[in-house]
C-alpha cells in the first residue's frame, strides 16, 4: 500500500469457514450473504484504485437487529470486520486491508420519518447523500452537506467519517449540527440508540460524538436522526477569476464582511486543476474563456430575497472587478449554468484520477500558508509530475493532489513524511475532512498529542476489546487493540 507503512495480518483474527457461512445464511437472506468473486471485487477495492482487499465475503443486512446478530457473531468467532457504505472514502478505510468480512449497509436505506416543524429527518443509515436531497427538496428542505460523491456516499458513511464538503460556511459541521443522532451496533452486537431528535439534551455524555468521524472503529452506524434548514429560494452562483493566491484570499475577506450572512460556499481551484478538468472531462467548458488565469474561485450565495440578493452580489463583484482584485468573472444565468459550474469544481477528483495515480493530501492549514505548500511541493518534484491545489477556502481546507502515471515510491519518498512535516510545523491538521484511514493511521501524531492518542487507543479498546471493527485503520499500527 502506497502512503502507509506495511502492516501484516493480526493472528487473532480467525478466517471464514463453512459453518460461519452457514451461520450467515441463517440469519440474513441467502442473496445478501455474498462470496461471489465478481461482486466482491468492486467491493474489495477503493475509489482510487490504491487500496486493495482480498475478502472473501461481504454480508447485507437490512435491518439493525441483522446488523447486531452479525456483530456478536463475528465477535465471539474473532471474525474482522470493514464496515462500508457507499465506498467512496478517499483514505482507504471502506476497503479490507486483508480477508476482513465487509459489511454494507446499503440495504439499509428507507426514510424512517421527516417532521416538516422541526426540518429533522431520521433514516436508516444506507440512505444515499443524493436520495436524501432529493426527498428534502420536495419538501422545501435542504441536506445540511453536500459532496461530490453525493450520488454514492451514504449518509452513515457522512457521518462515519464527519464529512465536511462544499457548503460548510452555510451549513454547520455534523458535530455542531444540533439534532446529529444515531443509532450504533457496537462490537458485541448491542444496539446503542441515541438517536435523538431533540434540540437540548444534556443528560450526560454525548456519546454520539463518538461515532462521528470515527470511520467504523468504534461500531456501525445504522440509523441517522439530522437536522435540515429550509431551502432558501434566492441562490447565486459567481465564477470568478484570480491573478493571484493572495487575491483569492482578499476576495474572502471582502465576501465575508460583504455578503455576509448569506455567503454560502466560497471554493479555490488553481490552473492546473482548470486543465485538467477541461481536458479530461467531457462536455465541460471554460466559463471565462479565452484567457487562462492563475486561480478561480466560486462564490455562491443563499438568502431568501431574490432581487436584493442578486444586487448585492452584482454589486460586491462589480467594485472587485474595478479595483483589480477580479480579472474577469460571470454569474450563472439559469440552473444549467449552475450546474455546469459546479461540475468544474466537483468532477476534479473524477478528472484527476484520469492522468494516472493520484497522491492526495486534505489539509487544514492557516488560510495565508497554505498555498506555500502547493508551491513548495512543485518546486520539490518537478515534471512530469502534476501538483494541483483546490479546495473549501472558505474553511482553510486545502486538497493537494499530486499525479503521476502509476504510483511510485521516489516520489512518495518526495512526498512524505515532508508534507506532514510542513502541516505539523504550521499547526495544521493532516486530515481536514477525509479522515485517518489506513493512509495515515501511521501518521495520527503529526496532528495529536502522545496523551490523545493514548485515549482514543484506550477507548477503542473498551468499545472494541477483540478489535474486529475495522482493524489496521484510524490508530497507529503497533497500538491497534488486536495488537
Ligand atoms: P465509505 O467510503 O464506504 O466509508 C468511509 C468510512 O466510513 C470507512 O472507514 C467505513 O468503514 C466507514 N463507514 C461507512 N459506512 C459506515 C457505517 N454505516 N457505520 C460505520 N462506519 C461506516 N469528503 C468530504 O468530507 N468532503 C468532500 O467534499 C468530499 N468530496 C468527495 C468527492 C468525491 C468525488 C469522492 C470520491 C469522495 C469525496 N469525499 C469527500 C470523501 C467521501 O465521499 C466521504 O468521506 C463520504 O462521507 C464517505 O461516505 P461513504 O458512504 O462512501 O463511506
Ligand atoms: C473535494 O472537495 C473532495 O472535491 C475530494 O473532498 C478532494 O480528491 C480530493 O482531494
Ligand atoms: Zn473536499
Amino acid at each position: 500500500f502506497y502512503g502507509s507503512a506495511p502492516v501484516e495480518r493480526s493472528a487473532s483474527f480467525s478466517e471464514i469457514n463453512t459453518k460461519d457461512i452457514t451461520y450467515f445464511k441463517s440469519i440474513l437472506r441467502e442473496n445478501n450473504v455474498i462470496q461471489d468473486p465478481d461482486r466482491l471485487q468492486p467491493a474489495n477495492t477503493d475509489w482510487m484504485h490504491k487500496y486493495q482487499g482480498s475478502s472473501k465475503l461481504m454480508l447485507l443486512p437490512r435491518t439493525t437487529e441483522e446488523v447486531s446478530h452479525i456483530m456478536r457473531y463475528c465477535n465471539s468467532r474473532h471474525l474482522a470486520i470493514v464496515p462500508q457504505g457507499g465506498n467512496t472514502g478517499l483514505v482507504g478505510g471502506s476497503v479490507p486491508v486483508f480477508d476482513e468480512v465487509i459489511v454494507n449497509v446499503s440495504q439499509m436505506n428507507k426514510i424512517i420519518s421527516f417532521d416538516k416543524v422541526s426540518g429533522i429527518l431520521v433514516c436508516e443509515a444506507g440512505c444515499i447523500l443524493e436520495n436524501l436531497e432529493s426527498f428534502l427538496d420536495n419538501e422545501g428542505f435542504v441536506m445540511p452537506l453536500d459532496l461530490g460523491a453525493k450520488g454514492s456516499c451514504q449518509i452513515g458513511g457522512n457521518v462515519s467519517t464527519n464529512a465536511g464538503g462544499l457548503r460548510l460556511l452555510l451549513v454547520q459541521h455534523l458535530h455542531e449540527n444540533s439534532s446529529v443522532g444515531l443509532e450504533a451496533v457496537s462490537a458485541n452486537g448491542t444496539v446503542m440508540d441515541m438517536l435523538g431528535i431533540l434540540r437540548k439534551d444534556n443528560t450526560g455524555y454525548d456519546l454520539k460524538h463518538l461515532f462521528i468521524g470515527s470511520e467504523g472503529s468504534l461500531g456501525i452506524v445504522t440509523k441517522v436522526s439530522i437536522l435540515t434548514p429550509p431551502k432558501l429560494s434566492a441562490t447565486n452562483l459567481a465564477f470568478l477569476a484570480c491573478k493571484d493566491y493572495l487575491s483569492c484570499q482578499k476576495l474572502l475577506f471582502k465576501a465575508r464582511r460583504k455578503l455576509g450572512e448569506v455567503l454560502s460556499a466560497f471554493e479555490f481551484l488553481d490552473s492546473h486543476a482548470m486543465d485538467a478538468v477541461l481536458n479530461n472531462l467531457e462536455g465541460v467548458r471554460n466559463p471565462l474563456p479565452p484567457a487562462v488565469h492563475n486561480f478561480y474561485v466560486l462564490i455562491e450565495t443563499t438568502g431568501s430575497d431574490e432581487s436584493y440578493d442578486r444586487e448585492r452580489l452584482d454589486t460586491f463583484l462589480f467594485r472587485l472587478m474595478e479595483s483589480g482584485l477580479i480579472l474577469d468573472g460571470v454569474v450563472a444565468q439559469d440552473i444549467n449554468q449552475v450546474s455546469s459550474f459546479w461540475r468544474i469544481r466537483e468532477g476534479i477528483p473524477e478528472a484527476l484520477m484520469k492522468f494516472g495515480a493520484v497522491y492526495k493530501y486534505d489539509l487544514s492549514l492557516p488560510l495565508e500558508k497554505m498555498y506555500d505548500l502547493v508551491d513548495e511541493m512543485r518546486a520539490r518534484l518537478g515534471n512530469p509530475v502534476k501538483v494541483v491545489g483546490y479546495g473549501h477556502l472558505g474553511d482553510s481546507n486545502l486538497h493537494l493532489n499530486i499525479t503521476s502515471p502509476q504510483y511510485n515510491d521516489d516520489i512518495l519518498a518526495q512526498i512524505e513524511p515532508f508534507v506532514y512535516e510542513w502541516t505539523s510545523k504550521h499547526r495544521g491538521s493532516i486530515s481536514a475532512e477525509h479522515g485517518i484511514g489506513l493512509m495515515k493511521a501511521n501518521k495520527l501524531y503529526y496532528s495529536k498529542s502522545p496523551e490523545v492518542v493514548q485515549l482514543m487507543v484506550s477507548i477503542k479498546r473498551l468499545m472494541d476489546p477483540n478489535g474486529i471493527l475495522n482493524p489496521y485503520k484510524v490508530l497507529p499500527h503497533c497500538l491497534s487493540a488486536n495488537n
